[in-house]
């Protein structure tokens, strides 16, 4: 999944792409490099960020969603509003991308399952603005999973079809870097929720708990090194994308598509061979 951000101030790409045309042509360029859905956002979700308003998110993504669906890109919104889902939708948008897995906009679950489009539900536990205070737990990976399963027995009581949710822990929303890094080693147990086996989505891309494990050295006085800017993080995105694929991710959610469409191939391969038998005797 190759991310085109249509906003002025999200974290590793805000601004390159926020008027329509240079929006719309990288979505175009992210496909013609492997990607194959585009996930399209009008909103920065970075830690800290204020609301825009609906109209605003529906000037920045309307152009941008249309037009990709047209030229028969499958687009996913990153939204979490019932409304702009809806306008996305009837654009020809395939999946919708809630960050907020269902708890920001009430309509949301409905909307998706009358509309029959997949339903990527994230783990979430509050708006950006102030998303650090709720990073809070005792273990990371049973308290995900306890949300994540609320949250789908949510939406499918709403009429969300089971067969069409992804989940998604939510990496770096309310979590701090010892807790995003659990995650990321129990992906497959994320999906295994409520007797059921759901694909599983990472969002890992250029986000700051890499940027932390790849701080430049301490201060002579123990003080931490500065963290690696987000530009300098495509590298480690690749190898998380590696091990996150071979963990048997379903999809990865990247700002740069062509090294992480090859990680995803290897993994592909990896897993494919790792199920031919050679075990001893
Ligand atoms: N992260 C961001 C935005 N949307 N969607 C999903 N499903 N998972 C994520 O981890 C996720 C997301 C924030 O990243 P950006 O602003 O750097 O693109």
């Amino acid at each position: 999944m190759g991310v085109v951000n249509v906003t002025p101030d999200s974290f590793s790409d805000g601004g390159r792409w926020f008027g329509a045309d240079a929006a719309i042509k990288h979505g175009l360029d992210l496909v013609a490099q492997g990607a194959d859905i585009v996930d399209v956002g009008g909103e920065s979700t970075r830690p800290g960020a204020q609301r825009v308003s609906e109209d605003e998110e529906l000037r920045r993504i309307g152009p941008v969603v249309t037009e990709l669906a047209k030229a028969g890109v499958p687009v996913s919104v990153d939204t979490m509003r019932a409304a702009v889902a809806e306008f996305a939708v009837s654009r020809g948008a395939v999946l919708v991308n809630d960050v907020s897995g269902g708890l920001a906009d009430p309509q949301m679950a409905r909307l998706v399952a009358g509309a029959g489009v997949s339903y990527v539900v994230v783990h979430w536990r509050g708006h950006s603005h102030d998303m650090y205070s709720r990073a809070v737990y005792a273990d990371v990976v049973a308290e995900v999973r306890d949300e994540l399963t609320a949250r789908i027995d949510a939406v499918v009581a709403a009429g969300v079809d089971p067969d069409r949710i992804v989940v998604d822990p939510g990496l770096g929303f309310g979590k701090r870097p010892e807790h995003n890094w659990p995650l990321l080693t129990h992906l497959p147990d994320l999906g295994r929720l409520g007797g059921r086996t759901f694909p599983v989505l990472a969002g890992a891309s250029r986000k700051r708990f890499l940027g932390l494990l790849l701080a430049g050295p301490e201060g002579p006085d123990g003080t931490p090194g500065p963290p690696r800017p987000f530009d300098g993080c495509d590298e480690a995105t690749v190898a998380v994308s590696a091990l996150a694929a071979a963990a048997g991710a379903w999809c990865v959610r990247v700002h740069q598509v062509p090294a992480n469409a090859d990680a995803v191939r290897v993994a592909a391969a990896w897993r494919a061979a790792s199920a031919v038998g050679s075990g001893p005797g």
